[in-house]
């Protein structure tokens, strides 16, 4: 009815979310267990869970019904594979409407008036650009979709479970922010107690959740209870916010032709006051969790109180893999200038052919030299800035994994930046003119990000301080009231050329010394403009920048190749307090080894092999061609090319994949950076054998619905040149050989990660055996073990996507 109200409507749910937050306040709440596994029994193989909620509705309930009578506070709906994206894997897309919203309405049957209903939104099973196809668009599309038809049945809250790519969770969380007023829990998946498996860590998923208006936050499957321990010890460290956490009961193991999952409920209920214990407000169990389970839960720690968790607020950033704290008395965090086309003819040039080399060179040797953030300007006279924007935020996270800058007073230039990015962005910037105010900010919020305020407006920028300071004022004002956090915000009290007025840079400085006083925020600056039209632009550079951080800068844009201003850096943090000890400066500068360790100067152009190696290791496709040719004209013979740069740098790959410095998006844009170099210097290798890489038929064994781990794994297979046929999830025996038959595959690839299913994997080597079937058989999954793989008879056994690709070689070449 509120609907009707529009004003009405907008209060009564900001009511809600902060209902929600006090009530975590005062207790602890129990959520269900799993329900997939619950489902098991019920469900034909190939078929969807979220199938039963239109053809049998009264055994979802019946599982709700058991976990309300266990002690829940909330169950959670049948939808988490409820998107249209999920669906049309079983052909049943032009069901999302009637199955969300039935599933909300089935939950809402068994709660009554006591237990809440959150509604489950889970990946979409498919990666995003450029891992797979989908595009963020669509990807905002799949959950706009689902939460428009879950939002309509009026859930209490609505939940993000199993996230593993931190991207596709930002496009289900910005999503569902929209579309859905209530509170929202926001969990991600972790392959071990610190990262996913594309590489976020526990400390990057807070700062990104958090900044896209996430209510609760926390961890769900992943492996048993000790290791997500371990990732909600760190979110407790980073967030104040309420948390949430639905273990495994245990990491699984093998048994008389069984999966079991090892926990009791006594151990899970010994977590789960170790988790209330650690500030967590909100429990319950994942895969293998029963009503069992969840009643010896709430009979732990329903007589808990809540701990109270008090978090000092931080600016935090981030990449997909990083979060960058900006923090009084740390180390000053600098913003890298380079990529900015202004007066560099050659990177304009670059950007306007649409070419990528140079943007990652820069990108990578600012991060060697210091850069802990990179400010991203791509306008340049002839650049769609729109289309060049986005593909520049792509590559530059490809090359490094700092937080980005988006340099650009353009809001369509923004938001396609803001798309691409895989963490917590900083725009740069919105002014006090109204125009900027009202169509920046929205952004920042939308898409959680953090914003630099100019302090100019309709009128031009200030000459004085004091006017100046009142824009800052007026454009945190606005921040806040558009719902930004205020340390979210920074300031910049603009820096213009010395050269055209003697008084401009201590005006600035003085406005910086009044924000930082009277307002307290973050403060930045791009250094470097105030010496323009100077000879020696360095000179004046250092000095302002000393002046700037003893007035209250916080955050310079600089250059950092500039070995004057390492120096100046490294020397104000001593002063400054923001290196206790001096330890920084001494390992830097207290020996003489400095003059070596500066960065090398731009005009030594590195060996074209040396090139190609880099854009292999950073999986730079667009360069490939160019580099491949320029090598082939140099002299190098393709032999030699491939023995001394390609494969030399595909091994660099895996050493960092095992040294967890890659991850899997890195592994496999390299894969891909790497085949495209073969088939280019293929055809001068005529003596190689062009003959195709063996087929391999992939699926994830019947009765068990999960597929993130087998899709990782086709996804580097197909990168690495093996065509892959995915038969997808609860495939029956019969049509695994079958398939593998009819189309003369070489390899079998089978995927169970849960439950009663790892037996199938033992029927299929059967009925390989039985029919015949050439093709040798690989298996793997979370709960699979070499033991378990030698005991049914299968040929390889890949613990993960890296080692598959090692088992794929030495069973078929
Ligand atoms: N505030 C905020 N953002 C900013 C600025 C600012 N972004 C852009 C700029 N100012 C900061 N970035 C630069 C980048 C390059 C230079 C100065 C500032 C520069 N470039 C040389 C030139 O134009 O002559 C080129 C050097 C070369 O040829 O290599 O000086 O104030 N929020």
């Amino acid at each position: 009815m509120s609907v009707l109200f529009g004003c009405g409507f907008f209060l009564n749910d900001r009511m809600r979310r902060q209902e929600f937050k006090d009530r975590l306040g005062r207790e602890i709440l129990v959520l269900d267990g799993a329900m997939g596994s619950m489902l098991q029994g019920h469900l034909a193989p190939g078929k969807a869970p979220e199938e039963l909620n239109l053809l049998k509705p009264g055994i979802v309930q019946a599982v709700h019904e058991n976990y309300v009578e266990a002690g829940a506070d909330i169950i959670i709906t049948n939808t988490l594979g409820g998107s249209r994206i999920k669906l049309d894997e079983f052909h049943l897309g032009h069901l999302v409407h009637d199955i969300n919203f039935q599933a909300v309405k089935i939950a809402r049957l068994a709660a009554g008036d006591r237990v809440l209903v959150a509604c489950s939104v889970g990946p979409s099973g498919k990666f995003l650009e450029p891992l797979g196809r989908l595009t963020f668009d669509e990807a905002l599309e799949n959950f706009y979709e689902q939460a428009q038809a879950l939002t309509e049945a009026a859930p209490d809250l609505i939940i993000l479970e199993t996230m593993s790519d931190i991207r596709e969770a930002r496009a289900a969380l910005i999503a569902v922010r929209e579309v859905f007023p209530g509170p929202v829990i926001a969990l991600m998946t972790f392959a071990d107690g610190f990262n996913t498996v594309t590489g976020t860590d526990a400390a990057t998923a807070v700062t990104v959740y958090q900044a896209l208006g996430a209510d609760v936050i926390g961890a769900n499957c992943s492996t048993g209870p000790e290791e997500i321990l371990n990732v909600l010890t760190v979110m407790a460290e980073q967030t104040d916010l309420p948390l949430c956490v639905e273990p495994n009961a245990g990491i699984p193991f093998f048994k008389r032709g069984k999966t079991v999952y090892p926990a009791s409920p006594e151990y899970m209920a010994d977590y789960a006051e170790k988790f209330a214990r650690l500030g967590v407000n909100i429990i319950g169990g994942c895969c293998g969790t029963t009503p069992g389970h969840i009643r010896r839960i709430a009979g732990r720690i329903k007589p808990l109180k809540p701990v109270f968790r008090s978090i000092p607020r931080q600016t935090r950033l981030a990449s997909r893999d990083r979060t960058v704290t900006i923090q009084d008395g740390k180390p000053t965090i600098i913003i890298g200038e380079r990529i900015n086309p202004t007066g560099r003819k050659k990177l304009a040039a670059e950007l306007a052919a649409g070419q990528t080399d140079l943007l990652r060179q820069e990108a990578v040797r600012q991060v060697k030299a210091g850069a802990q953030i990179l400010d991203i300007n791509v306008g340049a006279p002839g650049v769609d800035e729109v289309e060049m924007m986005g593909k520049a935020v792509e590559f530059v996270q490809r090359a490094v994994s700092v937080p980005l800058s988006l340099d650009s007073s353009n809001p369509s230039v923004l938001e396609a930046g803001l798309k691409e990015i895989e963490g917590k962005a900083l725009i740069n910037s919105v002014t006090g003119e109204e125009k900027s105010l009202r169509s920046i900010l929205p952004l920042a919020k939308k898409y959680g990000a953090a914003v630099i305020g100019l302090t100019l407006d309709e009128g031009g920028v200030p000459a004085t301080a004091q006017e100046r300071l009142k824009i800052a004022r007026r454009i945190l004002k606005r921040a806040l009231r558009e719902g930004i956090a205020k340390e979210d915000i920074f300031i910049d009290t603009l820096t213009l050329a010395v050269s055209t007025d003697p008084t401009m840079g201590q005006e600035t400085l003085k406005a910086l010394r009044l924000v930082k006083g009277k307002l307290g925020v973050k403060t930045v600056l791009g250094v470097s403009n105030i010496s323009f039209g100077l000879p020696q632009r360095s000179l004046i550079n250092v000095q302002f920048l000393g002046m700037a951080l003893s007035h209250g800068l916080d955050v310079p844009i600089l250059n950092p190749y500039d070995e004057r201003i390492q120096g100046t850096l490294t020397g104000s943090d001593v002063l400054l307090g923001r290196d206790l000890g001096a330890t920084n400066f001494i390992s830097r500068f207290g020996n003489l080894e400095f003059k070596e360790k500066s960065v090398p100067a731009e005009k030594n152009e590195k060996p074209v092999d040396k090139r190609l190696f880099d854009a292999i290791l950073y999986g730079d496709k667009n360069s490939i061609e160019n580099l491949v040719k320029e090598a082939l004209d140099g002299g190098k013979s393709p032999i030699s090319l491939n023995q001394e740069v390609l494969i030399p740098a595909l091994n660099e790959v895996g050493r960092r994949y095992d040294a967890k410095e890659y991850f899997l998006p890195q592994v496999i844009l390299s894969a891909e950076a790497m085949q495209l170099a073969f088939s280019l210097i293929k055809e001068h290798l005529d003596f190689v054998e062009s003959r195709s890489k063996g087929r391999i038929v992939f699926a994830t064994v019947k009765g068990d619905v999960h597929d993130i781990g087998k899709n990782i794994v086709i996804a580097v297979l197909e990168s690495y040149g093996y065509p892959v046929i995915d038969l997808g999830k609860n495939v029956e025996t019969g049509r695994i050989v079958q398939v593998a038959m009819a189309r003369r595959a070489q390899l079998i690839g089978l995927s169970a990660l849960m439950t009663t299913t790892m037996m199938e994997m033992g029927n299929v080597v059967k009925l390989v055996q039985k029919k015949k079937c050439p093709a040798r058989v690989m298996v793997g999954g979370a709960v699979v073990t070499p033991r378990f793989a030698r005991q049914i008879g299968a040929h390889g056994y890949a613990k993960d996507a890296m080692e598959a690709v090692k088992v794929v070689k030495e069973l078929i070449g």
